[in-house]
């Protein structure tokens, strides 16, 4: 059954299921971009954070902005790659605010490894005091063997995959066990300077847990999705107390997701959803996954 079709029957508003189907389309588009893997030369400019962009970065950038800005539902659009939200001008009441990474994890695409692009659909004209919970859909695009992307609403979280030019569901109901002794560490630097990660990683080593991460928080959660179990870990540390990644474009989708499909996502404290936007840079630290193996991380970082 293809995406559109489906997102219908489960009942999702109209107006969404179509911003979702447009999307979709967009990262079809990317997928091309991505496999051709000639664009991983740099842009010669850098994004909000300062990091250096690919040419991949901008070209996957605008095949998403040139969608949303075409999209008389949509008001606002923010993006990892621009400084500011974006008003499209389409005021209507209730219309959406869509806050995206275009391309997370791009660098990995010049090694040959799976990328993805990571998308927030809020009701709103701004995101800034907005929360994880205000979203009405997270969606992943995941650029690897095959092109999927895992879309979650209060429906669900369902996978579909591309083929024969349409996205069709080839998973339902992706759910989340409580356990789960599969492990995705980020930023394991920051076990020099804090205790309570290295007892956390110990602690996994001692278990015997299976180590699957890449570098990419797309494929590394959806392994976490597909599998059904394990957990993703990116803390702070001495020098980024608040870690890497961001709360709006990377966390706070990853995080309805993955709490849509039973897991559970927090800083090591505070549930990721309930973290409000203060500002579109805003970064967090992520404890993500099974719900046993995030509240046994938290435990240790105590
Ligand atoms: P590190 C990719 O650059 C990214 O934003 C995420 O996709 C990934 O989980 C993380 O950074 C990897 O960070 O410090 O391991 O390179």
């Amino acid at each position: 059954m293809e995406l559109l079709e489906h997102l219908k029957q489960l009942g999702v508003e109209e107006r969404l299921s179509v911003l979702i189907s447009k999307l979709a389309d967009a990262c079809a588009d990317i997928s091309c971009v991505v496999e051709a893997g000639k664009m991983c030369d740099k842009a010669g400019t850098c994004n909000t954070f300062g990091e250096e962009q690919l040419a991949l970065d901008v070209a996957s950038d605008r095949l998403i902005s040139s969608v949303l800005d075409k999209c008389e539902d949509v008001a606002v659009y923010a993006s990892e790659e621009l400084e500011e939200e974006v008003k499209t001008g389409h005021d209507a009441q209730d219309n959406f605010g869509v806050a995206y990474d275009p391309l997370d994890g791009s660098s990995l695409v010049n090694v040959n490894l799976a990328v993805g692009s990571i998308f927030g659909i809020y009701k709103c004209d701004s995101f800034i005091g907005k929360k994880g919970d205000d979203q009405e859909c997270a969606m992943i695009a995941i650029y690897g063997p095959r092109t999927t992307i895992v879309c979650a609403t209060k429906a669900g979280v369902h996978e579909y995959t591309f083929c024969d030019s349409k996205f069709n569901l080839t998973k339902e109901n992706l759910q989340i066990e409580k356990e789960g002794k599969t492990f995705a560490p980020g930023n394991l630097r920051a076990c020099l300077y804090n205790p309570g990660y290295r007892n956390l990683f110990n602690y996994w080593l001692d278990n015997q847990y299976t180590l699957r991460y890449s570098g990419g928080m797309v494929p590394d959660i959806n392994h976490i999705l597909l599998k059904g179990k394990g957990l993703f870990t990116y803390p702070g540390y001495k020098d980024m107390p608040d870690g890497k990644l961001r709360l709006l474009y990377e966390c706070a989708p990853m995080a309805y997701i993955v709490e849509h499909a039973g897991g559970r996502a927090t800083d090591g404290k505070i549930r990721l959803l309930e973290k409000a936007i203060e500002s579109l840079s805003q970064r967090t630290p992520i404890f993500i996954g099974s719900e046993t193996e995030v509240m046994t991380a938290e435990e240790m970082l105590k």
